[in-house]
């Protein structure tokens, strides 16, 4: 039997973010502030209490962070309870592919039971009226891919312990929404970038590399699968289709990609481009070298340790249905563009991580001759 929906739309604005420290939940704050939101984030103890991407927004009225671990699930009950949001935004996960061979037990608990958590808690607590709820879902659903380009229609095909987890994160969504009448939405989320990427995933860590090899502070940058493709977008853009999906009229789950795809390669050619530097490449597959075509000298290399025991190798997005129901530009930063961005970024950092390590030799040198105290 269908059951009636009625979905309030409140005019309190109280956002709560899991993942709140992360790339795309640092944006999202942003983005939600500016909106008037009340934001309230989840937090991890960590013995480090330094969180550099909202580390500008700590302190600021209406920003409010909260301990809690999606691996907790009276912890999660008990900030949901408190806080009483009218939007969840559940970007917490353990996000990286290739550690989730590594920890896939963990994974599975945080990106699959961890949601259940957190619908399970909305359930109980009464809220599941006035309160919205957004799952990062992932395009590494689609995995060994059964078509391209992939739309809400394709075929999922998990291909790591991280993409099997994140499935189930996904049907449980959708199960919470038939189900008991929630407002739970998925966005599948192809690969989306920034200068606030972790500094392991492929495209931070050329841009970072190729930063250092310019000003002198690295030799050599290695790599695994230079063919793997992917549909990469800017994650500040990515965060406001985010919020959109949660004001649509009804729940629905939508893929957000720019529709382009590039191949590892292409991303380390551009990267180094715009510090100066043209690649050439050589041979193939493990043998696969990229030469600096002024110097001859061999910067980008292929280890085997980077490889994965399955890799995802073909996603490239269809975001027609996000640009024709949400009004959604997917091309508002163009590959180029976020290529520059994060090239820029890190030319600056790299710069500035050398000025201050200047700074502490001189330091350093000073109190050993006494000439500071
Ligand atoms: P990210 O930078 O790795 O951030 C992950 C966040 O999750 C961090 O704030 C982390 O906290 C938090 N977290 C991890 N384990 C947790 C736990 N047990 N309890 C509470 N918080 C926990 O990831 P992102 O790139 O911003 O991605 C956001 C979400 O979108 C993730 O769910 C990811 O799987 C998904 N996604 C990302 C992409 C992409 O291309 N970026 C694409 C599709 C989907 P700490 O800082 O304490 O570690
Ligand atoms: O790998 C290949 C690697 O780690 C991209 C997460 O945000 O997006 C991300 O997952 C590709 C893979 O991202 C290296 O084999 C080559 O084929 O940057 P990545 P990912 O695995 O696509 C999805 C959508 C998410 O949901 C995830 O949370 O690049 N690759 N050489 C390499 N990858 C890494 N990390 N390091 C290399 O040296």
């Amino acid at each position: 039997m269908q059951k009636q929906t009625n979905y309030n739309m409140t005019t309190r604005k109280v956002a709560l973010i899991t993942g709140i420290t992360g790339q795309d939940g640092s944006y999202l704050s942003e983005f939600l502030l500016e909106k008037g939101y009340d934001v309230h984030g989840v937090i991890r103890r960590s013995s480090v209490d330094f969180r550099p991407r909202i580390a500008h927004l700590e302190g600021k009225p209406h920003f409010h962070l909260h301990y809690a671990d999606l691996s907790d699930s009276m912890s999660v009950l008990g900030v949901i309870g408190l806080v009483r949001p009218t939007e969840i935004y559940n970007l917490a996960a353990q996000s990286h592919v290739q550690v989730s061979f590594d920890s896939p037990e963990y994974t599975a608990d945080v990106d699959a039971v961890g949601v259940l958590r957190i619908l399970e808690a909305v359930r109980q607590l009464g809220l599941t009226s006035s309160c919205r709820i957004y799952q990062a879902s992932t395009s590494e659903l689609y995995g060994k891919v059964e078509e391209v380009p992939q739309n809400e229609n394709t075929p999922f095909h998990p291909y790591s312990p991280y993409a099997v987890a994140k499935q189930y994160g996904y049907w449980i969504v959708k199960e919470y929404r038939d189900a008991y009448n929630m407002f739970a939405c998925n966005g599948i989320l192809f690969n989306h970038e920034s200068e606030r990427r972790g500094e392991t995933f492929v495209t931070r860590k050329i841009t970072l590399a190729a930063a250092r090899i310019k000003q002198g502070k690295q030799d050599k940058l290695y790599l695994g699968n230079l063919s793997s493709r992917r549909d990469w977008g800017y994650a500040k853009d990515y965060v406001q289709c985010m919020w959109l999906i949660l004001q649509n009229e009804k729940p629905d789950d939508f893929v957000i990609a720019t529709g382009k795809q590039h191949t590892v390669r292409e991303f380390a050619t551009l990267a180094f481009h715009n510090v100066g530097i043209e690649l050439e490449w050589q041979g193939e597959g493990a043998d696969e070298k990229g030469i600096d075509k002024a110097t001859g000298k061999t910067l980008v290399e292929v280890s085997p340790d980077f490889y994965r025991p399955t890799d995802v190798v073909n996603l490239w997005g269809d975001p027609t249905k996000a640009r024709a129901e949400l009004g959604w530009n997917p091309t508002q930063t163009t590959f180029e563009e976020l290529v520059k961005i994060m090239v820029d970024s890190d030319m600056k950092k790299v710069a500035a991580d050398d000025a201050a390590a200047r700074v502490r030799v001189n330091l350093e040198e000073y109190l050993e001759k006494g000439i500071v105290k």
